[in-house]
């Protein structure tokens, strides 16, 4: 591992934020108990098993449904300033749609956000973690532009029922996987395999995003005061050698994965990067399509998606080193764009984690924000070096281990990229939270990769939790606003290697 000892001792600003994250189909279960709607994933799981490693699901997950007060009691202990947590839409609204609004649904959420404020704790709500209604997929889903509205009536229902408490919210959980790996691949629900697909999802997903963020404006911020944000995936793409070409590969591949979203809204100009409309353009073309497979926003649209957000949340786990696909002898890359010519591996070298996506790369995460303050950097504009919230950050393993040294090294090691990105740098980063509060249903990896400060044990129909080390050293550093590298609980030993 990494050596620890030329670490600069920086400490965390005053208002920075602690918080850790779950999402609503990951950690609830209790998948159809008090009118809750079916949603996508329900629907997978249950009609076809073996799209998951284990064969697993969240039909009881966490149990978090049933665990508000003893799960808020485990936050308040760890001392965090914000929780970031999903609603599930079919809870809400078990069609999709407004045409009955479930009150358990209603009264879940109300019981978090009172338990969640009367202990100090902030809720941070996120309105889709990947979890949509299923009838709404049976009309398209997310290419359906339709849905559009369908979201907004959603957004409405929520800042109606829970705006008058909830102050921070972000619409969309990760654009980039939800349409990539949902509707052009087969790594998430509902694993449609259209090469258009990733690309209507994607124009769906930024209006609606948009309608509830000038809904908020038009109907509450005045009286609830809160913000709109979204999240956004930021794998790092670096080079993978030093040749202009590479170094092309791997700019087209952080515009293709974070700025496809983040441009959109972050950028002066709006309308997806440049370089992403050029390339499909022209792979479209080569094809003999009559026009781009990347639908074009009007003018009209670009409009409305400009500046639709008062902060950017970002998940960033690990990086990628790219070259152009032609480039032979590299093989296949996870990410391999034949759109953008990238072929992005991992290094093979880097230590690992029980994802076969993630490796511990911490430098990605500085240049990461970094990348952000440079691109979405313009004086006189709404966006000069934006606000950025870390959403999610964190590192799986196979989840035996209470002594989990590889978490709190991976956590110290990138939460130092991030503090030289702030104290060096001028980053604007004021929160941070940590994937993921619990060990819980990691997607199509069932229950084989965790990635939780508590373990749960889902062998115990009680789901009992308990702290790992990483989640004694998180606990400490939010305490003290520094990192600690020598920590040492008792009953665990020391975590250097
Ligand atoms: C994020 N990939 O998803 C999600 O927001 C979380 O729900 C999830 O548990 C976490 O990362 C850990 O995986 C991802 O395919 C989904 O590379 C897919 C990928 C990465 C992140």
């Amino acid at each position: 591992l990494t050596s620890f000892s030329n670490c600069k001792e920086y400490t965390f600003p005053d208002n920075f934020k602690f918080g850790v994250a779950t999402s609503a189909y990951q950690v609830e279960g209790a998948w159809n108990v008090g009118g809750k709607g079916e949603n996508i994933w329900d629907y997978m799981t249950h009609t076809n098993p073996s799209s998951i490693l284990d064969k697993s699901n969240g039909d009881i997950a966490c149990d978090s449904y049933n665990k508000i007060k003893e799960d808020v009691q485990l936050l308040k202990n760890l001392g965090v300033d914000f929780y970031r947590f999903s609603i599930s839409w079919s809870r809400i609204l078990p069609s999709g749609k407004t045409e009955y609004i479930n009150p358990d649904g209603i009264r879940y959420y109300n019981e978090l956000i009172d338990e969640l404020l009367a202990n100090n704790i902030e809720p941070l709500v996120t309105m889709h973690h990947f979890d949509l209604p299923q009838p709404l997929e049976e009309e398209g889903g997310f290419l359906n532009l339709a849905i559009a509205d369908y979201f907004e009536d959603y957004a409405d229902v929520l800042y109606k029922n829970f705006g008058d408490r909830v102050k921070e919210w972000t619409t969309f959980n990760e654009p980039t996987p939800v349409c990539f790996l949902g509707y052009s691949g087969e790594f998430l629900a509902p694993m449609i395999t259209r090469k258009d697909g990733g690309y209507l999802c994607g124009r769906t997903l930024l209006i609606a995003h948009a309608k509830a963020y000038h809904l908020y404006n038009k109907r509450y911020r005045a009286s609830q005061k809160g913000r709109i944000g979204i999240v956004h995936n930021i794998f790092w793409f670096e080079p993978r050698t030093n040749s202009i070409k590479d170094l092309q590969a791997a700019e087209a591949a952080n515009e293709f994965n974070f700025g496809w979203f983040a441009n959109p809204i972050f950028s002066k100009e709006g309308d997806y990067p440049q370089i992403m409309k050029g390339s499909i353009e022209y792979a479209s073309k080569q094809e003999g399509l009559p026009k781009s497979r990347l639908p074009e926003l009007t003018q009209e649209e670009i409009e409305l998606i400009k500046g639709s957000a008062d902060f950017l949340g970002i998940n960033h786990y690990t990086t990628f080193y790219c070259s152009p696909i032609e480039e032979e002898g590299i093989g296949k890359g996870l990410f391999y764009l034949p759109d953008m010519d990238a072929n992005c591996v991992m290094d093979e070298k880097a230590d690992g984690s029980a994802s076969f996506w993630l490796k511990v790369i911490p430098s990605g995460f500085r240049n990461s924000l970094n990348w952000i303050k440079e691109q979405y950097n313009n004086p006189e504009e709404q966006y000069n070096n934006p606000e950025v919230i870390i959403l999610e950050n964190g590192i799986s393993d196979d989840g035996n281990l209470l002594n989990d040294c590889l978490r709190v090294n991976y956590n110290n090691l990138y939460l130092t990229e991030m503090l030289k990105a702030i104290h060096e740098d001028g980053c604007n980063v004021s929160g941070y939270a940590a994937w993921s509060f619990m060990d819980n249903f990691e997607w199509t990896s069932g229950y084989t990769q965790k990635f939780g400060l508590y373990s749960v044990d889902f062998d115990d129909p009680a789901r009992p939790r308990t702290p790992k080390m990483s989640a004694f050293v998180f606990k400490n550093i939010i305490q003290e606003r520094k990192i600690n590298w020598t920590y040492t609980p008792e009953g665990f030993g020391k975590c250097d290697g």
